[in-house]
């Protein structure tokens, strides 16, 4: 386990409420899924919890401000972050509950997009960046909950460019179609990527975060690492656990014991079933009624024998839409009740509140049944919960496909959550089980939650958020700073017979969608021709490119051009020739295999070279491009076995050629040519490692942007390298 020096818990609300009233303030520890998930791992931590307490800041005087805030400091490691009434409305009830909220749940029909709101969140994620910058130490880890501040790993990363920055999302993340509706999806993106490490609750929602940043940002990633300009994030899942001991414990604790008898004495010797949802659109509160409602009308036997314990928490009841909701539930379980109640007997027992967490344990301990129905819910701790308290495994749970926890929870009855059909068939399934296949089915799900609680999911989460920094030193090592350049130019300027290998493509030019507008402006060529001009030098741009197009732009100039990656080279002022000898009768053979790759993968095209052919995807949609890149290698694999053909791998390009031509094998050539005193080789791709390989120790290799490279530094871009290049031409 990661050693903590101190960690900085940040999300909208603190752990810890504050009311007051009659001019008493009054603290209460809150309840709910982090507070109550994170508690005992934050308490076992040298930990500081940033947020917001609950008041309006506009409605305390400053002393009752300081008061609270020592408070709250010394009692219970909080510090907290002021926000008043506006802010509340605009950005906690306005944006978050009313854009994020659905959007993400995809509720799209519920998502309002007002320029106001939005103001207003990006105005409190500041004001959050604000409070942590002002309390964060050199060596705090911090870690930001939540879909309220997506925008403050980016705002905190301007403030603190070193620090190390955790995120989690604790509610699903949308798919493309969904998010691409989100006019301000850019800078929702752009602030998730400030953090080392953004952590869902399954993989179904990192995929679709992945996904998104590479459709919409460009940005690659291999194997959950994404690599942003300078920097690369880690992108995975920790579905989060629950503190399992504390739940099985409660069973036997005094106050459950009683409310259990209590329960038992109202319910008699009735089966039980439960619920337990904030009251929210999400969870499938209607439908689960009406699901209940088919079950009662479709099996007689069952009336006056099941009572439905259903209990919904008061939440958002100023937004419109949950008050619709309200009167809807209401309206539901008055038409069940109304119609099947009995004497002595009430199908649903409907509870309107909050209840105690003993009462919470009772409900769970005596229930037959656990209905979860969300329609979408990023994890649902509450099926855990009910789990954890069935000490004697006895118990059903009946669980949505659509909630977070169903990956972990195969062994629950799971349902459609819009098919009411299939919600009351699996109630009557769920009442009628056999007592030792329920036995069964909770011993290995309660074996899975024992194991991964709620403290293995945040060491889990530090383990590999402390990964990401060790990464980053790693790569801090290899960056060309400041000083290492001022030593190149040194070196550069005391050498009498200097080297240059400089590939092309995204080390002297950025990528375009269309190569031929990849064209050498902004005074390369000026710069390459001072740097070819000097006696000392000797120039060489090594490309993957074709002859004429190198020669169209080059061809002037007193510079070593080394076309198609190996295959075609020329000496300074010399004709064009072949390595070795080479034929392209095998053309014939793979063309037709690419084109049908092309037909079959809309924006992709065919480049024909003299002894090679490339089939280019970068604006071919990126998932479909990799399942075809992976399909055309395994075909030309085939084609091509026991002869000397093979394809390579490039920058969104598959190249098709002679093997054990490449990079390398040329630069080979020129090292070798001559008793150079100084070489630099400056390349972005996988082909340029070929040549970083063949260079002597003394040479200076440079690797364009970041991922695993044998080159010996790193450089930011390509503007960066055209700087570089501009300087040596100038000393
Ligand atoms: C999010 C995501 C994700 C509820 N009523 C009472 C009460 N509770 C406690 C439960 C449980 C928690 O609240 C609700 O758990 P959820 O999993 O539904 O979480 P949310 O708070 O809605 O929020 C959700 C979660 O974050 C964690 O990542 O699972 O998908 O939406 O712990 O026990 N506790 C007491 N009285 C109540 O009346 N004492």
């Amino acid at each position: 386990m990661v050693k903590i020096q101190r960690l900085l818990i940040v999300s909208n609300r603190l752990p810890v409420t504050i009311a007051k009233r009659d001019h008493k303030i009054s603290y209460k520890k809150s309840v709910g899924g982090l507070a109550t998930g994170l508690g005992s791992f934050y308490e076992s931590y040298d930990s500081v919890w940033i947020g917001w307490c609950g008041l309006d800041a506009d409605r305390i005087s400053g002393t009752d401000k300081e008061k609270i805030k020592r408070r709250l400091i010394s009692d219970y490691k909080c510090y907290p972050v002021s926000l008043n009434r506006t802010d509340i409305d605009k950005y906690y009830r306005g944006f978050c509950n009313k854009t994020v909220w659905p959007l993400f749940h995809c509720f799209t029909q519920y998502a309002v997009w007002d320029d106001r709101l939005w103001e207003h969140y990006k105005r409190v994620n500041r004001k959050f960046a604000e409070t942590v910058a002002e309390i964060a130490k050199p060596d705090d880890i911090i870690w930001v909950h939540d879909y309220q501040l997506m925008l403050l790993p980016k705002f905190l990363r301007e403030k603190l460019p070193d620090a190390q920055i955790g995120f989690f999302l604790h509610i699903p993340f949308p798919p493309l179609e969904v998010f691409n509706l989100l006019p301000w999806r850019d800078e929702v993106l752009e602030g998730l990527l400030g953090a080392d490490l953004v952590g869902f609750h399954t993989y179904h929602y990192a995929r679709n975060f992945l996904e998104i940043t590479r459709h919409i940002k460009g940005y690659e990633h291999k194997f959950g690492d994404i690599a942003t300009d300078g920097r690369t994030v880690r992108v995975d899942c920790f579905p989060m656990g629950i503190d399992f001991e504390r739940f099985e414990k409660a069973v036997e604790n005094k106050k459950t014991k009683r409310n259990v008898t209590k329960f038992r004495k109202e319910l008699g010797d009735r089966k039980i079933i439960v619920s337990v949802d904030r009251l929210d659109y999400t969870k499938g509160i209607v439908n689960r009624l009406k699901a209940f409602g088919l079950f009662l009308a479709r099996n007689p036997e069952f009336r006056g024998k099941v009572t439905w314990i259903m209990l919904a928490v008061p939440s958002r009841t100023k937004v419109e839409h949950y008050k619709q909701l309200k009167s809807k539930i209401d309206e539901l379980v008055g038409k069940i009740n109304g119609k099947y109640s009995g004497l002595g007997w009430i199908p649903i027992w409907y509870l309107y509140r909050s209840v105690q967490f003993e009462e919470l344990i009772a409900m769970y301990n005596i229930a037959d049944v656990c209905l979860v129905t969300p329609i979408k819910d990023g994890m649902n701790l509450v099926a855990k919960e009910f789990l954890a308290t069935k000490t004697d495994g006895k118990g059903v749970l009946i669980l949505s496909e659509n909630a977070g926890a169903a990956c972990e929870l195969g062994e629950a009855i799971i349902i459609n959550p819009n098919n009411k059909v299939e919600i009351a068939n699996a109630i009557k399934k769920a009442l009628s089980m056999p007592v030792e296949e329920q036995i069964k089915r909770n011993e290995v799900m309660r074996e899975r939650l024992k194991r991964y609680n709620v403290t293995r999911w945040a060491i889990d989460f530090m383990d590999i958020l402390d990964e990401m920094d060790k990464l980053r030193d790693k790569f801090r090592k290899k960056i060309f700073t400041k000083k290492n350049k001022k030593k190149l130019v040194e070196r550069y300027r005391k050498a009498k017979n200097r080297l240059l290998l400089l590939d092309y493509d995204g080390t002297l030019v950025a990528f375009d969608n269309k190569p031929l507008n990849a064209m050498p402006e902004g005074g390369l060529i000026e710069t390459i021709k001072t740097l070819a001009n000097d006696p000392k030098n000797e120039v060489v741009i090594i490309s993957g490119r074709d002859k004429s197009t190198l020669e169209k732009w080059f061809g002037e100039l007193n510079i070593g051009l080394v076309a198609e990656h190996g295959v075609w080279l020329r000496e300074p002022s010399g004709n064009w020739e072949t390595i070795e000898h080479l034929d392209d009768d095998w053309k014939k053979n793979i063309r037709p295999i690419l084109e049908q790759f092309v037909d079959r993968t809309p924006k992709s095209f065919i480049e024909e070279k003299e002894f090679s052919l490339v089939w280019h995807y970068r604006k071919a949609d990126p998932n479909l491009a990799e399942i075809r890149a992976s399909d055309l290698n395994d075909a030309i694999m085939h084609l091509t076995a026991h002869t000397d053909i093979s394809a390579m791998e490039g920058n969104k390009v598959i190249e098709i050629k002679k093997t054990g031509i490449n990079k390398g094998r040329t630069a080979s050539r020129w090292v070798s040519k001559r008793d150079w005193d100084f070489i630099v080789s400056i390349g972005d791709d996988r082909t340029d490692e070929d040549v970083f390989a063949i260079l002597p120790d003394y040479a200076y290799s440079i690797k364009v942007g970041q991922g695993t490279t044998g080159a010996k530094f790193t450089i930011e871009n390509e503007k960066e390298v055209r700087k570089l290049l501009k300087e040596l031409g100038e000393s």
